[in-house]
């Protein structure tokens, strides 16, 4: 056995290193072309990974090493848009299902998760400030999006992969344009109704900082069309970012019952300043260490930028989607995610052996910016998702898609 250790290492760091993806020699400023360098690096990067399914001498290695991830078990994971009709209606139908069916979360517990949607949003309303800004945030999110679009298929009939927002799409076509905010019976419902005369969104002034300072959106009220007009929002606020610097909470406490319609507050400005092509583009070829790349995605709190995450939580606005703890009270938020961890996948894919295993894939402590202060943020940490499901697993077995518990794609 001990024979072959050194054997099993160096073909791993062979399957590494044959697997990086070479990234675009530039970044473009103009949003066409950044956008069209993006999807050649999607398309590039779909190809390696399920070639590397592919191959034979792989599947001896994955045999080894207890990988079970196959071509044939893989989900491709694919933009909204490019959906059929039918392939959006199963989505929007297994969502609804998870709305309509029982919490598993016990009432004493959270007195506001009615349904399995819900058991999702009280599991991160619980966990915000140990998931956020900290060094667990990408791999937290991406076995949350792998746990709902597995409770989606098993527990709802879907048969598909979860969808993504491409931002860099909607930045060019606007948010009410789009498949997925434009009110139809394909989309996630679309604007809120329009609120006039709303001031500016003042970011961050709380923490002594100087606020970031955004325009008001085209809606602000209930959505007004498509499937989710009815939808009920059952948790929350916990910390709801109003117009005028407010800040929306729920007295009652984050977990109780407080039943209301979804808000959105379409902000074209927000998606086009912060998730444009641009910044998608040098958020995954500019960062070389774990640290400057969370640092881009989350944004500084009182340096001005919000990066491509903030971008679109706030690009879509309203309640609960301007609410850090909630978000995922509003069901375009596991497009978002996707969206984010698909940006955090090609990073990693640019160097695997340094991104995708060992102690320099994460960078951060386990506190919300570290406060309070805290230890530093291990690969040998758990997530554990409480309620929404899953077993609590380590990071490192959350760094490969098609590794560990994870077996998907993005094209
Ligand atoms: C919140 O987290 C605590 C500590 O991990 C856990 O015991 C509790 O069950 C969680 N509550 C919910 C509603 O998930
Ligand atoms: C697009 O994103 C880049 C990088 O984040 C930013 O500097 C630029 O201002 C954005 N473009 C627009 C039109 O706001
Ligand atoms: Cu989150």
């Amino acid at each position: 056995m001990r024979l072959n250790l050194p054997f099993l290492a160096l073909a791993a760091l062979q399957a590494a290193s044959a697997m990086a993806l070479d990234p675009p020699a530039e970044v473009p400023n103009d949003p066409a072309e950044a956008l069209q360098e993006l999807e050649a690096l999607g398309e590039a990067a779909y190809l390696e990974v399920t070639a590397e399914l592919e191959e034979p001498a792989s599947k001896r290695l994955r045999k080894r090493t207890g990988g079970s991830c196959t071509l044939s078990k893989l989900r491709v994971r694919r933009e909204w848009g490019s959906l059929t009709s039918s392939q959006k209606t199963a989505y929007i139908n297994a969502v609804k299902c998870l709305q309509s069916k029982s919490a598993l979360t016990p009432s004493e517990l959270a007195p506001g998760a009615k349904t399995r949607f819900d058991d999702f949003v009280a599991t991160h309303i619980n966990q915000t400030l140990h998931i956020h800004y900290t060094g667990n945030f990408h791999a937290w999110h991406r076995y949350y999006v792998w746990i709902y679009e597995t409770a989606l298929r098993t527990e709802c009939g879907y048969t598909g992969a979860q969808p993504y927002w491409d931002w860099a799409k909607t930045a060019i076509t606007g948010l009410a344009n789009s498949p997925i905010f434009d009110g139809s019976a394909t989309s996630f419902s679309g604007d809120g109704a329009f609120i006039p005369d709303k001031p500016n969104l003042e970011l961050g002034g709380g923490l002594g900082l100087p606020p970031l300072v955004l325009p008001p959106g085209s809606g602000g009220g209930c959505v007004t069309s498509g499937p989710f007009v009815d939808m009920v929002v059952n948790l929350g606020p916990v910390s709801l970012d109003l117009p005028g610097g407010l800040v929306g909470v729920n007295p009652d406490g984050p977990l109780a019952w407080n039943p209301r319609c979804l808000k959105r507050d379409l902000t074209d400005a927000i998606n086009q300043r912060f998730a444009n092509a641009t910044s998608v583009l040098k958020n995954i070829v500019l960062p070389s260490t774990a640290e400057v790349f969370n640092t881009m995605m989350e944004g500084v709190p009182g340096s001005g930028e919000m990066g491509v995450h903030g971008g679109g939580h706030y690009a879509m606005g309203g309640d609960p989607g301007r609410d850090v703890f909630v978000s995922p009270g509003d069901p375009v938020f596991y497009l978002h995610h996707a969206a984010v961890d698909r940006v955090w996948w090609l990073w990693q894919l640019l160097s695997p052996s340094t991104r995708m295993q060992g102690a320099s894939s994460v960078a951060g402590t386990r506190t919300m910016m570290n406060m309070p202060p805290s230890d530093p943020t291990t690969i040998e940490d758990y997530v554990d998702l409480g309620f929404a499901g899953g077993v609590p697993t380590k990071i490192k077995d959350l760094l490969k898609t098609t590794g560990g518990p994870l077996c998907y794609v993005y094209l």
